[in-house]
């Protein structure tokens, strides 16, 4: 005699191409959407909203179908989201890449591949407009020596004083990995970064029974094309807490960020906001400016100003 739930409250620990599975006590059921839920998500006018509907780590309504299967039925309010720009489109897509994570850890390596500011910066502002704290992680200490060492450390200073933590991490320096694993400690977390800064080789590092799973996710998602995602949730054993692991992000298209007050996404602009000649000064090619004049005197990091460009500037060409 078997029992076939209904309506019973499940969460998404893994999505792919409209099939989700879902989590329930120790059952897991491939599960598709009912066809209801997929017509919400277009807009009244036909135009698609989402990349997905359903994201990794949300909580569900579903009902089962057989031992195997089920139908989700509903996507419970979430409390965070970590989205972008779905990348590649024309059109404005929501693309969902974790729902309901507690924090995010943006991975970043100080060589191969070298460190981008901008990638950097774009993570830590959609973790903002998310509603979720983030972390740095500069990954891949051991391959830089002392000198450059203490560069990285003086530059990341900066981060530091807007409150972000910060880590610096080796694979090879086990006590590196047992600061990450403090930090992951009952939170529910998702890594992100560009491919191949080390996101699934650190998770390895703090768990190594997730070693196979994580290999066969990078080979099998990643052939080009990044409409292919595969976002999986593990739990942590022996540590507490739970990590999303994202595949590379290759373009960081920003979501939920309104660029028309872009400078408020950046904390030490603060200060200088309301104080340029003109009140719709965009900072960045207007004269008698606060922000630009900040980082002429040193109070505004001249890379973080440089994100702001980038950002600020990439609007208006895609508008
Ligand atoms: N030297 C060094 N190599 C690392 C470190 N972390 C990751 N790697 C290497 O970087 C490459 C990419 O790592 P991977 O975990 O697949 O990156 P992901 O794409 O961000 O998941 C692999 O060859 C790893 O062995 C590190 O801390 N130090
Ligand atoms: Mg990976
Ligand atoms: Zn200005």
């Amino acid at each position: 005699m078997t029992f076939i739930l209904r309506s019973q409250e499940g969460r998404v620990i893994r999505a792919r191409a409209g099939f989700y599975d879902v989590q329930h006590d120790d059952l897991v059921l491939r599960c598709t959407l009912r066809g209801t839920l997929k017509k919400k998500q277009r807009s009244e006018t036909g135009r698609r909203l989402y990349a997905d509907p359903v994201a990794v780590g949300d909580h569900v309504i579903f009902s089962q179908l057989d031992q195997e299967e089920g139908v989700v039925e509903e996507i419970l309010p979430r409390q965070s989201k970590f989205s972008r720009r779905y990348a590649g489109r024309q059109e404005e897509i929501e693309q969902i890449i974790v729902a309901n994570a507690d924090q995010v850890v943006a991975v970043v390596s100080a060589r191969m591949p070298p460190l981008n500011y901008r990638t950097l910066d774009r993570f830590l502002i959609l973790a903002e407009a998310g509603e979720m704290t983030a972390i740095i992680c500069l990954n891949k200490m051991d391959l830089v020596d002392i000198d450059q060492r203490e560069q990285f450390t003086s530059t990341f200073e900066i981060y530091e004083k807007l409150g972000y933590k910060v880590l610096y991490t080796s694979i090879k320096i086990p006590e590196s990995i047992e600061s990450l694993k403090s930090i992951l400690k009952d939170k529910f977390s998702v890594i992100v970064g560009a491919s191949g800064v080390g996101k699934s080789s650190i998770l390895n590092a703090i768990q190594p029974n997730l070693e196979l799973r994580t290999a066969v996710v990078g080979e099998k998602t990643r052939k080009g094309r990044h409409t292919t995602t595969l976002v999986e949730l593990f739990t942590l054993e022996n540590n507490g807490g739970e990590v999303a692991d994202t595949p590379g992000i290759r373009e960081v298209g920003l979501w939920g960020v309104d660029t028309e007050d872009l400078e408020h996404y950046f904390p030490e602009m603060e200060p200088f906001i309301g104080k340029c000649r003109y009140n719709d000064c965009a900072h960045v090619k207007e004269s008698d400016c606060a922000i630009q004049n900040a980082v002429e005197s040193s109070h505004i990091h001249p890379e973080r100003y440089r994100s702001y460009v980038v950002l600020k500037t990439e609007d208006t060409i895609t508008n």
